[in-house]
């Protein structure tokens, strides 16, 4: 029986026609100075008494100083800042006087980071439906343990390398679909399935990706309508492998096992890298592949209240991890959608919810190329344990996969 075996790709699940979502406002502007404190400096020939008889003047008392200019760091009482400023400039002594200003990183946080429930759960509604706190992965505590910084390969429908979020991360890209579009992604979802992992993040625009320093390889091996050959995949996979890949990302199966998948599988895993795909979403325990081969991760969905997902794939002899799935707000090809809700879109670029393991699977990717950067990253094995035993077990939850939702901050704590 030889065929021509298509892989249907996970439908993004259509949910709800979804309103506008409005941004979380910004805090209030902090102050733009210390208060209470101010800067002077007297001229270099100004004897020690007569800067003493003029700080004593103000009630104001050296706290600390810039040695090497000769500045000193004077407390003085709130609210008398500026008053001692200008009574301090109009001493002749004085060089200079100002306030003491203050700088901030310059890192900016993701417009629609607050949509991304899955990244860390405040309760935030998403789609009407107030999240359970802590219902996620953890992912901004893991950051200050590291942004990654390993290759992840993203075996999909391709990706929109213009997209403004996606900027200067696709360090190598090959369409193994014979599509005219090249590796380009016309039907949607390898876009979202690359911000997901790794958009560029802190950068005052779109999302944030869960291994924000990641690189990307876009493996085009899924053709313009969602679907592809297994060779198509197989070939991806040995690429990856070959080019550096860390990760592969599939968030793709399909329901029959296939020696030639398998062994592309095994191929990466020998090879030293880590594999990653989705479960299904046939809201049943049939078995997907290359999920539920030995050597890939097989990932199943979890929602908002850190439930299975109702579509998600399930069984704990097969699937090993879940993360969150449904509603994943990420970056989109362009303005419009074939399924609901539409994207939003601005200056920067569109973005989307999106539903499926398809989603999940990312996350993990994500949470693995963080732990790549980690000392638990000495091989793919090592990797995995930690991925799957740092994982929260969530009660209910036992018999739908092996290992627990998994948990970033958790996966690269150091021992
Ligand atoms: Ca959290
Ligand atoms: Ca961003
Ligand atoms: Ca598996």
């Amino acid at each position: 029986m030889t065929r021509f075996l298509p892989v249907l790709l996970f439908l993004l699940t259509a949910l709800f026609v979804w309103p506008l979502w409005p941004t979380v406002a910004a805090p209030a502007s902090p102050n733009d100075r210390v208060l209470g404190q101010v800067l002077v400096k007297f001229k270099p020939d100004t004897s020690q008494n007569t800067i003493d008889s003029e700080l004593k003047r103000h009630g104001a008392k050296v706290t600390d100083q810039v040695a090497a200019i000769g500045v000193l760091v004077l407390a003085v009482p709130q609210n008398a800042e500026n008053r001692i400023i200008t009574a301090l400039l109009r001493n002749p002594n004085v060089e200079f006087a100002e306030a003491d200003y203050l700088a901030f990183a310059t890192a900016v946080p993701d417009t629609y980071f607050n949509n991304q429930w899955g990244m860390e759960n405040v309760g935030q509604k998403i789609n009407g439906v107030a999240g359970k706190v802590d219902a996620d992965i953890n992912a901004p505590t893991a950051w200050v343990t590291t942004l990654g910084g390993v290759k992840v390969a993203i075996l999909d429908t391709g990706i929109n390398e213009s997209h403004s979020d996606l900027t200067g991360k696709i360090v190598a890209h090959q369409d193994f679909t014979g599509s005219s579009s090249s590796y380009n992604d016309v039907y949607g979802h390898g876009t979202h399935v690359a911000g997901i992992v790794a958009a560029n993040t802190n950068n005052g625009k779109g999302v944030a990706g869960v291994c924000p320093q990641c690189l990307l390889l876009n493996g085009k091996v899924l053709n313009d309508s969602g679907s592809g050959a297994y060779s198509w995949i197989a070939n991806g996979i040995t690429w990856a492998t070959n080019d550096g890949a860390k990760v592969i990302n599939m968030s793709l199966g399909g329901s029959t096992s296939s020696r030639t998948l398998q062994n592309a599988v095994n191929y990466a895993w020998n090879n030293g890298v880590v594999i990653t795909a989705a479960a299904g979403n046939s809201n049943n325990p049939s078995k997907t592949y290359p999920a539920a081969y030995t050597n890939a991760i097989a990932v199943a969905a979890t929602d908002n209240q850190d439930k299975r997902a109702y579509f998600s794939s399930y069984g704990a002899k097969w699937v090993d991890v879940a993360a969150p799935g449904v509603f994943v707000f990420s970056t989109w090809k362009g303005a419009t959608s074939s399924v609901n809700p539409q994207p939003e879109c601005d200056i920067t670029g569109c973005y989307k919810y999106a539903s499926g393991t398809s989603m999940s699977t990312p996350i993990v990717s994500g949470v693995v190329g963080l732990i790549w950067s980690t000392g638990y990253g000495t091989s793919a094995s090592s990797v995995r344990s930690r991925l799957e035993s740092t994982a929260n077990k969530i009660p209910g939850t036992g018999t739908y996969w092996s290992a627990g939702r998994v948990n970033a901050a958790a996966a690269v704590t150091p021992p």
